[in-house]
């Protein structure tokens, strides 16, 4: 099979990012790796401890189960297991799950001679996680501006900290992020349903080739972005996306602390409107 002699070529030790061949090998289809054992470690820990937070606290109610972070009080300190300390445990254990995920991503692509792309891609979800459990707190000189893990408490988060500032729509940086996301939706949905309809032609029709693709789009735009710059603008805007997420509530408290519908002032203080 084409296949399997393709991975019996490319199945073999070294090019791992830290060097040597510790855990280099597959089980079954999965390459293991390093970072395969420390994703594997990081995961079951973590979530292992987010069961116990639930079985210690008042509710099997999925959608009630919370595991807070510690009280402001304790700055960017330790807190007891009870108090936030298990949130603690559980942040640096998912950190190290996603940061080990991206790095076995990249260590299958080297092996395999491609491009870092996805490791990059991901990484940009990953630092939009981390800019809110880690990097905010740490700038906001509290673990507690953390934000809670639960279905329901996380909502609740997410519109405390947009009340705290008014209204958060009216973030320059939430805008971009915004703007991005559904610029995503439309390129994914454009991309997907013409790939669809080309490769999905009536019965007995021959599947159509990226010819069409191309005049379909001079055709209803007078533009076509080509086949590889389709996939080169999609991951720029799911990148910018993320990244802009990660933007808008990093700047949210440690470089602007009051309403953002009065950082538009900026406007109405240019000095072109007069007396
Ligand atoms: C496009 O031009 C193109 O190249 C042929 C694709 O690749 C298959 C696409 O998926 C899409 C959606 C387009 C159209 C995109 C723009 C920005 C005009």
């Amino acid at each position: 099979m084409a296949l399997m002699s393709f991975e019996r070529k490319y199945r073999v030790r070294g090019g791992t990012l830290i060097g040597g061949d510790l855990f280099d090998f597959w089980f079954g289809p999965f390459y293991v790796g390093f970072f395969g054992v420390t994703t594997i470690f990081f995961a079951v820990l973590g979530t292992l401890l987010l069961v116990w937070g639930a079985a210690i606290g008042p509710t099997w109610n999925l959608w009630q189960i919370n595991v807070a972070p510690p009280d402001l009080k304790y700055g960017l300190g330790l807190a007891p297991l009870r108090e936030g300390g298990l949130w603690q445990i559980v942040t640096f254990c998912a950190t190290g799950a996603f940061g080990s995920w991206v790095l076995r991503q990249a260590e299958i692509a080297r092996k395999l001679g491609m491009g870092l792309h996805v490791s990059w891609a991901f990484g940009a979800a990953v630092a939009a996680y981390v800019t809110l459990v880690i990097i905010r707190p740490v700038l906001l000189g509290a673990w507690g501006h953390g934000f809670p893990y639960g279905i329901f408490s996380h909502l609740d988060w997410v519109s405390n900290v947009g009340y705290q500032y008014l209204h958060f729509h009216y973030n320059p940086a939430h805008m971009i992020a915004i703007t991005f996301f559904f610029t995503n939706c439309l390129a994914l949905a454009m991309h997907g349903s013409l790939i669809l309809s080309v490769t999905n032609p009536k019965q007995g029709e021959p599947v159509k080739t990226s010819e069409h693709e191309n005049v379909f789009f001079r055709d209803l735009v007078g533009y076509s972005i080509g086949a590889l710059g389709i996939h080169r603008l999609g991951t720029f805007l799911a990148m910018s996306a993320g990244l802009w997420s990660a933007i808008c509530i990093v700047i949210s408290g440690p470089f602007w602390s009051k309403p953002w519908p009065e950082w538009w002032n900026w406007w109405l203080n240019l000095p072109i409107w007069g007396k």
